[in-house]
């Protein structure tokens, strides 16, 4: 009596586990329509009312299943004093449970796939992103191969061995030809996948210095909770900047910039970045308080913006705007960027807008740009200057603020 209560446990465990599993799939199916839905206060409210409608559904499901144990428990107890010589078989419920949650299991996977899978980025807009693309597919195709021939044998041999009074267990303790496959075979996969993300990584970051040079420079520089873009203007420089001097020029200077050097009179401020197709462009990160993040998710571009240090990422857009419009099949298309590290309460504003355009749209938008230093800004350094230090007296004003 006290063993069928013990497996009533496993199985009643087994039960939620699978219902688990379908809440979890139908909780994922509502919150992805919530969050396709249009953005409004009134809907954000709905998440939470969905959330505990789902936690009570749950919890209502578990009293069944607790009941219906108990029941079938009530069941096992009185043919055994019937005088029954077998009561109700636990060993082949649980086996039929474990065939049930591979069959629901599977369809999660197979339902994940499909309806979140179509939710996936678009193809690369970006020259190295393809390769990034086709890594991400190797891996996943390789990964979900190896999960269903796992996941059908756990759980069909866990059925197909369920105990029975008629078949004796064989000992086999050890098999050293088994052991070295499934040691050796995912050795060798996984080493060529590593090999294959570093060389592609090297690709990607590794640019010649003449690369370096000929790429478009833009400087971004992330702050709580926006971008700061400027680009090198004529002579695609960007001029230097120092820290201290940020605040600087009667709280103009709010990248900091050193106006002593001749490179920032001509660099741009932007509202939003514009990029030629088929122009390698390099961005210069930083940060003026916390980590940021800069993320271009169409462009497979990623890296962290630091406080004190200069940080980059380089690459070619290979479709513009229109294209991905295009293939997207979406009028309203747009490029971003995002900041991709929480850095504070309103991190999920640090949104920015980016263009991929024809060499001859850029040029025509980058001649209407204006630049970065106003001339307030220049009228406040020469009279910086007129008191003579510049610097001492730019840092008073740094060290003040
Ligand atoms: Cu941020």
């Amino acid at each position: 009596m006290k063993i069928s209560k013990y497996i009533n446990i496993k199985s009643i465990f087994a039960f939620v586990a699978i219902i688990g599993l379908f809440v979890n799939n139908l909780f994922a199916q509502a919150t992805t329509v919530a969050a396709t839905a249009v953005v409004d206060p009134e809907k954000n409210a709905y998440i939470p009312k969905m959330v505990t409608y789902y936690l009570l559904l749950f919890l209502l499901v578990c009293i069944v299943i607790a009941l219906i144990g108990k029941i079938l428990s009530v069941y096992d107890l009185t043919k055994k004093v019937q005088g029954a010589k077998e009561g109700f078989s636990w060993d082949k419920f649980n086996g039929i449970l474990f065939l049930l949650f591979l069959v629901v299991g599977l369809y999660g996977t197979y339902w994940s796939y499909t309806v979140q899978g179509a939710q996936i980025l678009p193809e690369s807009a970006s020259e190295h992103g393809v390769k990034i693309d086709a890594m991400f597919n190797v891996t996943l195709i390789i990964t979900t191969i190896v999960f269903v021939i796992t996941h059908i044998l756990l759980f069909v041999f866990s059925y197909k061995y369920s105990y029975n009074k008629k078949k004796k267990a064989h000992f086999i303790p050890h098999n050293d030809t088994l052991e070295k496959y499934w040691t050796v075979i995912p050795a060798i996969v996984l080493t060529i996948l590593v090999l294959l993300g570093f060389f592609t990584w090297r690709d990607i970051t590794n640019i010649s210095q003449d690369g370096i040079r000929n790429a478009i420079h833009i400087e971004v520089t992330g702050h709580q909770f926006a971008w700061e873009v400027r680009y090198g203007g004529k002579d695609n420089v960007n001029g230097r900047k120092n820290y201290k001097l940020i605040g600087g020029l009667g709280g103009l200077n709010s990248l900091g910039l050193d106006l002593s050097d001749k490179n920032n009179y001509d660099d741009l401020t932007v509202s939003e970045i514009v990029l030629p197709i088929g122009k390698s462009v390099r961005f210069t990160l930083g940060s003026k308080d916390v980590l940021h993040s800069f993320y271009m998710p169409h462009f497979r571009a990623q890296m962290n913006c630091v406080p004190g240090m200069a940080t980059s990422f380089q690459f070619t857009p290979r479709l513009t705007t229109a294209d991905m419009r295009d293939k997207v099949n979406d009028p309203n298309f747009n490029y971003f960027l995002l900041c991709a590290k929480i850095c504070g309460g309103s991190h999920y504003n640090m949104k920015f807008a980016v263009k991929v355009v024809s060499q001859k749209e850029y040029d025509k938008w980058l001649a209407e740009q204006k630049p970065l230093v106003t001339a307030a800004m220049i009228k406040s350094y020469q009279e910086s200057l007129a008191k003579k230090d510049t610097k001492v007296a730019d840092n008073k004003i740094a060290l003040n603020n």
